[in-house]
């Protein structure tokens, strides 16, 4: 399935007129309007080959038909959102659920749908088959070093594979934990998990990072052994300058001020990149913004404040990734969504009155700082980030140009209707 570039054309030029009317009233209003839209342009989402499929939850899963049954149809559905958005140009591999059998080819086919290779992610929090030891009790800090040595190997494995892919990043994220007072001396558990994650830092080619996720809980309820940015940091500082921490928007204790700890980790150059979703109660892997967008707007505002600061390329030094997880919605449509709530927030905050903002805080004028912030957040971005689609190629209206060219119901049509895509 291939998305035709005419037939976005044909949709655009209908809604031509009415698009230029709103660009042309809010880009009179941007002072730095070439900043934005170049940087709207370069600003790219991978999405992560675990989110094509339907998502269900512990009770259920509720197919909508036409999944992708392989790697290389998961590749042609992110080369479908590209198509549409011009903003999802790389994917995210989960290892073991989607090893390339032949690299060549995959990078090949990637390639042919302008995708790349961001971050590879391993997985050492289910057992696989025929693996002969388990991580009921944990991986990397496991008290027999022989079930950490089966993930450090599955790990250096995932860097393999992704030097061959052309990825420059190893994602590890860790179920390990404990589920009962008691169960696990943290030191040991600390000191065990260090000594891993020193053998994986060991094996990364120089110009690799690591990017160590933190979550609070689940699957283990009682403690985690990464749990949080603090316990990350500790890590990563102790690897080196290869490894940083990871930010998934799902992983935090309810209320934690996310956008602080984006601020501090970007202050300390030791963030990493973001996990995008969004949450009501706990690590929900809803469709990004779908929630708190004002939320996502005061995190991408640290971001561009504290980028900016230290001279950082936004679209290139740090890790842009969709962690979400579609229980009722097309997935395809639900990660147009995502992509597309990002990119408000980014345009957004790259709307804020800095200087304006900075002497509001020198003057410690809390009102006139909200004012600031609160006038970029309700400033109406999208015809911005249209504009910006449509200057690229894609459409204007990505939803309604799926749903037009009746993109699930030919995919269903060519693959079936019960499939199960590898995932979550
Ligand atoms: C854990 C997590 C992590 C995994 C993904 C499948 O909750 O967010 O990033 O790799 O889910
Ligand atoms: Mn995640
Ligand atoms: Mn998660």
């Amino acid at each position: 399935m291939q998305i035709e570039k005419y037939k976005i054309d044909e949709a655009n030029n209908q809604q031509a007129a009415a698009h230029q009317r709103k660009f042309d009233f809010v880009a009179e209003g941007v002072a730095n309007l070439d900043e934005v839209m170049g940087k709207l342009a370069e600003f790219n989402i991978a999405i992560p080959s675990w989110a094509l499929g339907t998502g269900g939850t512990r009770f259920g899963r509720f197919s909508g038909g036409g999944e992708p049954r392989s790697l290389e149809e998961k590749i042609e559905d992110i080369g479908v959102l590209h198509a549409l958005n011009r903003s999802s140009g790389a994917i995210s591999l989960h290892i073991p659920w989607d090893i390339p059998k032949d690299a060549k080819a995959i990078k090949a086919l990637a390639a042919q749908h302008g995708l790349r290779f961001d971050a590879m992610n391993s997985n050492t929090f289910q057992d696989q088959a025929n693996q002969p030891l388990s991580y009921k009790f944990g991986s990397l800090q496991h008290v027999d070093k022989n079930v950490r040595k089966q993930a450090v190997e599955h790990n250096i494995e995932v860097i393999k594979q992704g030097i061959e892919l052309g990825s420059n990043a190893l994602t590890v994220w860790l179920a390990d934990g404990s589920s009962f007072p008691g169960q696990l001396n943290f030191r040991k558990a600390f000191e065990n998990t260090y000594e891993s994650l020193q053998e994986i830092y060991a094996a990364m080619p120089d110009d690799w990072k690591m990017y160590l996720e933190y979550k609070c809980y689940e699957p283990n309820f009682y403690s985690t052994t990464v749990a949080d940015w603090g316990q990350s940091l500790l890590y990563v500082n102790k690897l080196g300058p290869k490894a940083y921490t990871l930010v998934d928007l799902g992983h935090h204790l309810p209320n934690a001020n996310i956008e602080q700890i984006v601020s501090l980790l970007l202050m300390e150059g030791k963030l990493a990149g973001f996990h995008f979703n969004d949450s009501k109660y706990g690590d929900d892997d809803l469709t990004v913004g779908s929630i708190n967008p004002y939320q996502l707007f005061l995190i991408f505002n640290e971001l561009v404040e504290g980028m900016d600061a230290r001279g950082m390329n936004h679209a290139n030094d740090l890790g842009w990734m969709i962690d979400a997880s579609h229980n009722v919605k097309d997935p395809i449509e639900d990660l147009l969504q995502s992509v597309e709530a990002i990119k408000i927030a980014y345009a957004q905050a790259l709307l804020v009155d800095k200087k304006k903002l900075v002497q509001a805080q020198l003057n410690n004028d809390a009102a006139l700082a909200q004012e600031v912030l609160q006038q970029a957040y309700r400033t109406d971005v999208r015809p911005l980030v249209a504009e910006s689609r449509l200057r690229a190629g894609g459409a204007l209206d990505p939803i309604g140009a799926f749903r037009d060219m009746q993109v699930r119901s030919n995919l269903i049509k060519e693959r079936g209707e019960k499939t199960v895509a590898t995932g979550l």
